[in-house]
């Protein structure tokens, strides 16, 4: 039976790239004297690559973009990414970002009948936690037993390692869990690790992606006053994502 949810974050839970994750880059770009600048369209396609300090890498890739030979590469990509992180650690904290519709009540759900909560994300972890506690409610982050994040394993999605991490963390089998991800890179990291996987296209940058490899596909969790489309299987009759879809 399914004994754990892993959930992925950016695009998951909350609409956290376009309007979070991309005005803290360029916000951190700026502070630090650079001209670069990422808007929503070239953030699209930068999201190719998951993780920011690998983001900020490959942009410099593309963009041709060397620096002075003196200066330490890593160390500046590093120093950019924690300030950005500072950045959207404050936006979170203004409240500027929801939980998608569905979210809470899935979790609500799942906490009454003794269905375990994971995290597992390519995001870094503060950012985890400040999304939990300020668009959900005080002691959110509790609720989750294992909150697997950014640099905790060597490779990112769409490898497995940060599932196959979680599944050590809950000392459980991938057939007793299920991953809820929102983009193409997460289902297939959720199945490499052999994770079943339910796809939530929330997130615009991701929603026209072929997740093919996905059992069900929906466009969000759902509520009563918050319809669901379904885009790949079915919800056997349910209006909404309920634990009972999940099982069946
Ligand atoms: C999320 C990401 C992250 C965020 C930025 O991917 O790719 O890089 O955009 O987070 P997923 P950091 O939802 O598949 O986990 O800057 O903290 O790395
Ligand atoms: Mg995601």
């Amino acid at each position: 039976g399914l004994k754990a949810l892993i959930f992925d974050v950016d695009g998951t839970i909350a609409d956290t790239e376009r309007d979070g994750h991309r005005p803290a880059f360029n916000a951190a770009f700026a502070a630090a004297g650079l001209d670069w600048h990422w808007d929503p369209a070239l953030y699209g396609e930068l999201l190719a690559v998951t993780g920011g300090k690998e983001r900020i890498r490959y942009f410099m890739q593309r963009a041709g973009i060397t620096l002075d030979p003196s200066v330490d590469v890593e160390a500046s990509i590093a120093a950019l990414h924690r300030d950005k992180t500072a950045h959207y650690v404050k936006l979170l904290r203004q409240g500027a970002i929801p939980l998608r519709p569905g979210v809470l009540r899935l979790w609500r759900e799942a906490r009454a009948a003794g269905v375990r909560l994971a995290i597992a994300t390519t995001t870094t972890p503060e950012n985890v936690i400040a999304l939990l506690e300020h668009a959900g409610e005080p002691g959110l982050a509790s609720w989750f037993e294992v909150i697997a994040a950014g640099d905790v394993v060597p490779n990112k999605k769409p490898a497995p390692d940060i599932f196959t991490y979680a599944l050590e963390q809950l000392d459980l089998k991938p057939e007793d869990c299920l991953a809820i991800e929102d983009s193409d890179n997460g289902a297939q990291a959720a199945l490499a690790a052999g994770i079943r996987a339910l796809v939530v296209t929330v997130n615009a940058y991701t929603a026209d992606q072929d997740f093919g490899a996905a059992a069900l596909v929906v466009d969000q969790l759902g509520e009563p006053d918050s319809p669901v489309r379904v885009l790949a299987g079915d919800l056997g009759g349910r209006a909404w994502v309920d634990l009972a879809v999940l099982t069946q």
